[in-house]
């Protein structure tokens, strides 16, 4: 007898749970909500372009490169081209910043909203071709102004200002984990393949106080600062307790993911070849910052936290120290901070 599949009648699914939040919000329009189908739209597109890659010859460079000067994958270009135009066409937002895209994308006039999205489409194309987890990354703000017109000022507001963020983990399985912010903590939702729709499978999502982890790219360890160096012998030769273990698989969707589920630190630092670190702020550090602080852990360029950064351009980078509370606030006492 072929066992029947557990079907609930009444599942939670991502659609669901975003309209509940809004129903929660007196003043809300739905807008949002609005938005937030079109990034889960773009991001089940992108889940299915990625799974089926190798079948779909959509490896290998595209043969041009991105702002970054990186060599672009095909999947990058057809990730970017699934979120600017699913996001362009929900009459939600009103220009978009893309990690692919040197300038701010302005949206139809007829078309725009009051949304500005900030994202990466497929962070950690490095790994696509040898199967690594990759993702996508996203943070919305809103405009800060009553015009419709593009103002780029809208797409440098401090994270902090953000109404939502999040990320999707193209993984063993497809993951979108969220937080509307104010407090109302971070969700996870696995895309159900047979469904098509993000089903909840992880409430209210909190890091652990401390870990036991550290994700470091130690191939830069020359690179650092004193006090960088200083943590991690910390970290592989406590004074008290057993050393961390140490996990970096170089896609910040997955370090974050591993860190906010098992606690511990997540670490691109400034370094002499980067002053500034590689990873970006708009669309990677503020996202994952706004996520973390949610979740109760901590998010820092060693000085201030991620989200209290002023922006000056779309596509600067920040250092990033992401985790457990106890984890990251050890690290800023020996900055003195
Ligand atoms: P490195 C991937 O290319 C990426 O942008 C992030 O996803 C990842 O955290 C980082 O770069 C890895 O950089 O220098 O350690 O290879």
């Amino acid at each position: 007898m072929a066992q029947q599949q557990v079907f609930d009648s009444n599942c939670m699914t991502l659609t669901r749970f975003v309209l509940a939040e809004q129903k929660k919000v007196p003043t809300a329009t739905g807008d949002l909500s609005q938005l937030l189908t079109s990034i889960q739209t773009a991001v089940k597109a992108v889940s299915s372009a990625v799974r089926r890659a190798g079948l779909a010859h959509l490896y290998g460079m595209a043969g041009s490169t991105n702002v970054q000067g990186e060599d672009v994958k095909k999947l990058d270009v057809l990730s970017n081209e699934l979120f600017v135009n699913m996001l362009a066409s929900s009459y939600t937002v009103n220009m978009l910043v893309s990690e692919e895209n040197e300038t701010v994308i302005e949206i139809e006039t007829e078309k725009r909203g009051k949304y500005i999205v900030c994202f990466d489409p497929l962070d950690g194309s490095s790994n696509i071709d040898c199967l690594v987890s990759i993702g996508s990354i996203f943070g919305i703000f809103k405009k800060t102004n009553e015009s419709n017109d593009i103002d780029i000022k809208n797409a440098l507001q401090p994270g902090r200002t953000m109404v939502a963020a999040g990320y999707a983990l193209y993984g063993s399985a497809t993951m979108m984990v969220l937080s509307l912010g104010k407090g109302s903590g971070v969700n996870g939702f696995m895309l159900d393949p047979a469904l098509g729709e993000f089903l909840l499978t992880e409430r209210d999502i909190k890091i652990p106080r401390k870990g036991n982890i550290y994700s470091i790219n130690e191939g830069y360890t020359h690179q650092w600062d004193d006090i960088i160096t200083k943590y991690i012998i910390q970290k592989k030769d406590p004074k008290y307790g057993k050393p961390y273990g140490a996990r970096y698989i170089g896609s910040m969707v997955a370090d974050v993911h591993r860190t906010l589920k098992y606690g511990g630190i997540f670490m691109y630092p400034a370094s002499k070849q980067s002053p500034n670190g590689k990873l970006r702020l708009l669309y990677e550090g503020n996202p994952m910052a706004f996520i973390v602080e949610e979740a109760g852990g901590v998010a820092t360029n060693g000085k201030i936290p991620i989200l209290d950064i002023q922006p000056t351009a779309l596509h600067q980078r920040c250092p990033i120290f992401l985790g457990s509370k106890d984890d990251v606030n050890e690290l800023l006492e020996m900055y003195n901070v």
